[in-house]
């Protein structure tokens, strides 16, 4: 029996598989609008077979998009899409999920194709980014962004309720809250970009105090039987990863106990120099670790879509869910390939039955 094709329940939800594909820009909303491109990207990756999709970072506030080609969800024409979006993924078969995101001093980029460096000030599509504290990321994020006021840390914590309830009303069944990879969450956690004085910052307790009051502030409109969930860095290999991890993991023990259902555990690229030992499934240790020491069910991604890496990942408990992105923008079917590896002999699992019915009598 092969542990990536069991179920996976979480509250009132049941996946059908442990192959979630996590979240992933697109950068081809016009503001903020789902459109033809998206209905058409999730609708295939739900029908390749994975038992959740999560819908790309979707910003809370127009300033909190990445690049002006980021989906957003703080008008309700942005949920109407965004309902669209949601049933075409639960049509094939899949969970509906989506991250909900502020990019924070990483906001007002090109896209990745086209420079992903700052937009320039002369530009109409230029906006001014917001911070815990006005410092640069570097390199080719080099603008210093504007230090929150304790009204605009408000307003934000305000778009992501906003935002949570109207995912509900589109129909998402998961939430993701987008607490990683150097984005505005995760920037007030690390030291590195917050060097605030006030509550929100110095020790411990101020720089997890955002990402704390948001979780607790959107439990309070996200139902109870549905997961609520958080993407983290819990660690930035830059050298001090042993008294990150310990904060972090402090952090998601908080976190916890005010509602989270499961942590996607990941890397905080907070900062730009770093040493990550990119290799399969290199983030499975500190994912066990923060399963076992948290005991809250974590998912991950960076390297683990080889059949043999995703299914170690699991049977050795260091993830409940395993998060495949790259291989399946590749091969939106990559589940079915990975079954045949696995020698789960039942396609139906990850094939719809139109397709099913003829590669299970006539094998290909
Ligand atoms: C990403 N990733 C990402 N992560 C996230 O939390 N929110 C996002 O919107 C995006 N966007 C995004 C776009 C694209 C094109 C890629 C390739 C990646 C990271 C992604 O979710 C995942 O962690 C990585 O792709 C690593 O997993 P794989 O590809 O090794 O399976
Ligand atoms: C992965 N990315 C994450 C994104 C968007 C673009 C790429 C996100 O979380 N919205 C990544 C982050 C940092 C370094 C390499 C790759």
């Amino acid at each position: 029996m092969s542990a990536l094709f069991s179920e996976f329940k979480l509250k009132d939800v049941t996946l059908r598989n442990r192959i979630a594909v996590p979240p992933m820009c697109q950068y081809s909303a016009t503001q903020g609008l789902a459109n033809e491109w998206h209905f058409s990207h999730y609708n295939t990756l739900a029908r390749g077979g994975a038992g959740l999709v999560i819908v790309e970072a979707t910003a809370v506030t127009p300033e909190g998009r990445i690049t002006p080609a980021c989906l957003g969800l703080w008008n309700d024409e942005q949920a109407e899409q965004l309902a669209k979006v949601a049933q075409g993924i639960k049509a094939a078969g899949a969970v509906a999920g989506i991250q909900i995101a502020h990019a924070g001093r990483k906001a007002n980029a090109n896209k990745p194709w086209e420079g992903d460096d700052h937009i320039g000030s002369d530009s109409k599509e230029f906006w001014p980014s917001i911070a815990p504290s006005a410092l640069a990321f570097g390199h080719h994020l080099s603008r210093v962004p504007e230090e929150m006021t304790l009204s605009d840390i408000e307003r934000v914590k305000q778009g992501f309720v906003d935002a949570a309830k109207r995912a509900l009303d589109a129909g998402f069944e998961w939430l993701e809250l987008h607490f990683a990879h150097g984005y505005l969450a995760q920037s007030f956690f690390s030291k590195h970009s917050n060097h605030r004085n006030d509550q929100y910052g110095g020790n411990l307790d101020g720089r997890s105090r955002f990402l704390l009051e948001t979780l607790q502030a959107v439990r309070e409109v996200w139902p109870e039987n549905l997961p609520l969930t958080a993407r983290f860095g819990v660690l930035e290999y830059d050298g001090k990863d042993d008294e990150t991890l310990a904060e972090s993991i402090a952090l998601i023990k908080q976190l916890k106990a005010n509602g989270l259902d499961l942590l996607s555990v990941s890397v905080g690229f907070t900062i730009a120099e770093t040493n990550i030992p990119w290799g399969d499934g290199f983030l499975g240790e500190v994912a066990a670790r923060v399963r076992q020491e948290a005991e809250l069910p974590v998912a991950s991604a960076w390297g683990f879509a080889k059949a043999e890496v995703a299914e170690h990942a699991l049977e050795t408990q260091q993830l409940d869910l395993v998060m495949i992105g790259r291989a399946m923008l590749a091969n939106p079917h990559y589940p079915y390939a990975l079954a045949q590896q696995l020698n789960v002999d039942q396609p139906s699992w990850v094939l719809p039955a139109p397709y099913a019915h003829w590669l299970e009598r006539y094998a290909i």
